[in-house]
């Protein structure tokens, strides 16, 4: 039996911002480490009393005070951790990590190291999935586990808790004796989801006092998305093959969920929650039999506009879908060919629509910076998504992730240099967007607008939504008004992006 300590690494705190929602991956890791018979805590460092701004500030000041957080690590995040580690006395310490948390994880590892220098540091996530000969230059990471983690993950720490040489694990990568990184054979995707994952151990987290219900409300229902646009790495990493849950399956996890911590709100966070049309009826006609939006349960999804119809739409309104993510991108039809989106703007468009009649809303993602796109096709894209009229925008700069073909696109550009730092590589970094056909301050100038115009959207939409249903429910029940109010001047759980 070994004592496994699972870090979420600090990231969007060092950006001066809170995420309180209890990380997915880390909690079907606690899981399945638990049915093996080891012990299992997560230590979110993500979710921290110091942080308390919730809009992403992207300008170049609140870049600069991220990047002096992330390199002080004598700093206050990374004394919390240390904090942490010294409070638990871990066998062995878990770390995920994504392409911009790299260097956060390597800040963590190395305190975990300096505190037990003996302790085996294993990472895992997106982006030692893609490039591990890389992470594990680090020496203070040890093992890194490659794309799906509870079976690799399990096996891995069986035999390490055994003393034994791990060699016979597949789906992991590790340096051998002479220090050359080396990849076990790949492990087989877990074939039966419902069958063969327990659910997510949410009760795992640590320091349970800052969350709130809606923390505990993350999902993921399916593995794997079909499509190929260039700038995900989600095909790459879960394959192009789509592995379901049941309905079932689903709603008795959302029924626990609710029953244990009172969760009235629920993000799912597949790629493509209505990739399987069908499916996602039958999911929500299981919410309204379990009575979940009788009960008040209401939640969100991401998917593709072109995986909407109107059957569908009408199901999810019944069943409480309060939001769906939508990507349109670009409101070029070039662009979404350069990207390989596999849809047309009138595709994106009658899918927003289509929501929008049936009265479901919608946040749509926008993204600029795109190899070859021209200022005008940048203008085109702030206009046609407002014209779309959704809830709010969720602006990114095109970032070249490893795995993602346009990762290829920019090494070939020259953008990735030897001298990277991944810690830059995020949606609303200065360092990203790869368009050459926009002079370099002309092209600054048109991001900090492009990030701006979304802001501007979306705190005016808040405001007019506020005063509209304000006043309605001010006429009709003061009380209810006053108390929602309260309420509002609350925290909520975590960020859009
Ligand atoms: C939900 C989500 C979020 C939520 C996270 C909420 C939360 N607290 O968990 C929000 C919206 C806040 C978010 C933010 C960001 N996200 Co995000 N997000 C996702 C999404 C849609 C699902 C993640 C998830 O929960 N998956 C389900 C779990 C079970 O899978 P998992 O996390 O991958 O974990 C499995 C394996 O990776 C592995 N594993 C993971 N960690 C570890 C650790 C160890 C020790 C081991 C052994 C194994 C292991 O085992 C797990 C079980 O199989 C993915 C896309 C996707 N389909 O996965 C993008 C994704 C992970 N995000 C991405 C990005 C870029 C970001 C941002 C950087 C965006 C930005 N602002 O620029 C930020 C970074 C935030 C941060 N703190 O680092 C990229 C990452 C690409 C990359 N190379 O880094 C992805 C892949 C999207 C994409 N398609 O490109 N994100
Ligand atoms: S952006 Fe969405 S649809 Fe496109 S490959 Fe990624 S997950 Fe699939």
């Amino acid at each position: 039996m070994a004592k496994v300590l699972l870090i979420y690494p600090p990231w969007y705190t060092l950006l001066g911002m809170q995420c309180r929602e209890v990380p997915l991956s880390m909690a079907y890791l606690a899981a399945v480490l638990k049915r093996a018979g080891h012990e299992a805590l997560i230590y979110n460092a993500d979710v921290s009393e110091v942080a308390q701004v919730r809009k992403m500030d992207i300008k170049l000041d609140a870049f600069k005070q991220y990047q002096a957080s992330l390199y002080d690590v004598g700093g206050r995040f990374w004394q919390e951790v240390g904090k942490a580690m010294n409070a638990h006395h871990p066998d062995i310490v878990g770390i995920h990590m994504k392409t911009a948390s790299f260097q956060s994880g390597v800040n963590l590892a190395t305190l975990v190291k300096k505190a037990s220098p003996k302790v085996p540091v294993i990472v895992g996530g997106p982006h030692p999935s893609m490039v591990p000969e890389d992470v594990l230059k680090h020496e203070v990471f040890d093992y890194a586990v490659l794309h799906e983690g509870e079976i690799s993950m399990v096996n891995l720490v069986n035999a390490l808790a055994a003393g034994r040489a791990p060699t016979d694990v597949k789906g992991i990568a590790y340096r051998d004796g002479s220090g050359k990184v080396v990849r076990s054979p790949g492990q087989e995707a877990i074939k039966d989801l419902d069958a063969e994952l327990p659910f997510p151990d949410r009760e795992a987290v640590l320091d349970k006092n800052l969350y709130v219900p809606e923390s505990y409300g993350l999902c993921f229902t399916s593995r794997g998305c079909p499509f190929e646009c260039i700038y995900c790495d989600s095909p790459k990493f879960w394959g192009r093959k789509v592995r379901y849950r049941s309905p079932d399956n689903v709603i008795a996890e959302m029924v626990e969920v609710h029953g244990k911590f009172h969760t009235a709100y629920f993000k799912f966070y597949d790629d493509t929650w209505t990739l399987n049309q069908k499916r996602g009826i039958e999911i929500c006609e299981a919410m309204i039999k379990a009575g979940l939006p009788a009960k008040g349960v209401t939640w969100q999804c991401t998917t593709r506009a072109d995986c909407l119809g109107d059957d569908l739409a009408k199901a999810m309104k019944a069943a409480g879908c309060a939001m769906v993510n939508i990507g349109l991108e670009t409101a070029s039809d070039r662009m979404l060919k350069v990207i390989k989106k596999g849809e047309t703007r009138e595709e994106i468009e009658a899918g927003v629509k289509l929501l929008q009649k049936h009265g479901v809303p919608v946040n749509l993602y926008v993204m600029m910076g795109l190899p070859t796109e021209t200022e005008a096709e940048v203008e085109e894209t702030m206009k046609f998504a407002r014209d779309l009229k959704p809830n709010s925008l969720i602006p990114s700069i095109a970032t070249p992730y490893p795995g993602t073909e346009l990762y290829e696109v920019a090494k070939k550009d020259g953008f990735i240099q030897s001298d990277l730092d991944w810690a830059e590589f995020f949606h609303q970094s200065p360092k990203m967007g790869l368009s050459r056909a926009i002079e370099p301050q002309r092209f600054m100038r048109l991001k900090d607008r492009f990030l701006n115009t979304s802001d501007d959207y979306n705190t005016w939409k808040v405001k007019m939504g506020m005063v509209r249903r304000g006043s309605v429910l001010l006429l009709r029940d003061p009380r209810t008004f006053a108390l929602k109010l309260v309420r509002k001047m609350m925290p909520a759980a975590g960020p859009a992006v």
